[in-house]
Parts: structure tokens; sequence; C-alpha cells
């Protein structure tokens, strides 16, 4: 074995490029070297922890992105008991696998946050997928950042205020760039506009990957949804 090298590379852990109000951007923060490792560590949880098609609360319309989790919570969604976080797999009814090791620094050397993330979604975009402008606001602490990872096909993200009618502004995510959310724009409207075709080699099909790390309940409380 050879000795296990560094996930990612900080280049400029103090310099990010500062987007808005809370909003700051490190591109090509993971090199292609980690991007592969990161995949493959995601393909090994996705064999036990399948993609679902989340479906819509009350009208139970599919979402184009396919989802998984790690950590102790997961983010789902279905049509009877709509938007929350739980414990197990939906479809397999398993708990979430572990959350990789280096999206655990990842959070560590980014967040600030005394307590580790709970939650790691993964959104599987394929080319034709989208994510319209919504909050994110299932969480029961809104005190700690969200962290994000993109992998493969470049998007067109969007992001605005508060309101959901405030001006938003766009930008292109790239595959390796980490993209955080604190403070204010953690309650920010924010959506996926389009998937770029063709735009990285990382993932054999195309499509795009977007990891979110989150923390779900208050620090300390980890132990009450085991
Ligand atoms: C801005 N995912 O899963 S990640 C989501 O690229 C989600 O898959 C998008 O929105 C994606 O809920 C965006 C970046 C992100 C995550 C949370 C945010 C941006 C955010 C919360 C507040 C503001
Ligand atoms: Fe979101």
């Amino acid at each position: 074995m050879s000795p296990k090298l560094p996930a990612f590379e900080l280049k400029h852990p103090n310099d990010p490029e500062i987007i808005g109000d809370g909003v700051s951007l490190w591109p090509g923060f993971f090199n292609l070297a980690a991007q592969h490792d990161l995949l493959k560590t995601i393909r090994s949880a996705t064999a036990t922890a399948p993609l679902f098609t989340p479906k819509m609360p009350r009208t139970g319309k599919e979402m184009s992105v396919r989802m998984t989790n790690f950590g102790p919570l997961g983010w789902v969604t279905d049509q009877k008991n709509g938007y929350r976080y739980q414990p197990n797999h939906p479809v397999t009814g398993q708990p979430w696998p572990d959350l990789p090791r280096c999206l655990l620094d990842l959070w560590q050397t980014l967040s600030a946050y005394p307590h580790p993330p709970q939650a790691c979604l993964v959104n599987y975009y394929a080319d034709l997928a989208r994510m319209g402008l919504h909050q994110d606001r299932d969480e029961s602490v809104f005190d700690a950042p969200v962290i994000s990872v993109s992998l493969g096909n470049d998007c067109l993200f969007r992001v605005g205020g508060t309101s959901r009618g405030s001006k938003t502004q766009s930008f292109r995510l790239r595959s390796g760039d980490v993209m955080m959310l604190s403070g204010e724009s953690r309650l920010a409207f924010h959506g996926v506009d389009k998937i770029y075709p063709n735009t990285s080699d990382l993932l054999n099909n195309g499509g795009r990957i977007n990891l979110t790390l989150r923390r779900v309940t208050a620090g300390g409380q980890d132990q009450q949804n085991r």
C-alpha cells in the first residue's frame, strides 16, 4: 500500500472568491486526482445506498435530480411525508453509509463550526436535469454553513437573497469547485438552471454530481438521531 496522500490540496484556504454576503467559492479546490478519489468513494457508497428519485410533497411529481446521502442523517422527500431528514435510505431501509473522511476533513478545514456535519446529500444531475429556485430550510439549525462540492460537468448556478423576489446572480460551478454558504446566505434562494454537457471527462456518462455537507440539529445532539 502506498502512503495515503491528502485528499485535496488547499491552495488558498483564506482566499476564496467572495461571490456575495456569506457566499464563498474556491474554484478547483479538489485537483483532478482528488476528484477521482472522491468519485471512487461515492461509487462504493452508492453500491449499498443507490440513487433514488425524490418526489415532491403533495403532487408526487418526480424531481429530475436523483439523490442519495451519507452520514447519520439524509434528506429525503416523497408525496406522502414531504421534505425531511431521516436516518435510513427510503428504498433499502438501511442506515446511510458513513460520511467519507475527506469530506469530514473538508468541513473541519473550512466551516469553523465546532461540530461535524450530519448529512451529506448527493445530487446526481443527468445533463438535462435542473433544480428550481428554493431555500434549504428543513434543518432545525441554521447557524452552521452548508458546504458544496461539484464534480463532473459544469452547471449554471443561481443564488439570490432571502426572499424569492430578490435579485439573483448566476455563475458557473465546475468540477472540483467548493462553495460555502454561511451567515445571511444560508437561507438564500438558489438553484441549478442548467448543466453544460461535455464540459468534464470525470463522469463516464456525463452529468454532474453535487455533494452538500449539512448540520441538521444543534451541536451535541448527534446521538439522538441514530
Ligand atoms: C445556497 N443543491 O441540494 S449546492 C440542494 O448544485 C442544492 O446540487 C445545489 O441546492 C446543487 O439543496 C446547490 C450549493 C448550495 C447548497 C445550499 C445552499 C447553495 C446554497 C443554501 C443556501 C444558499
Ligand atoms: Fe439547496
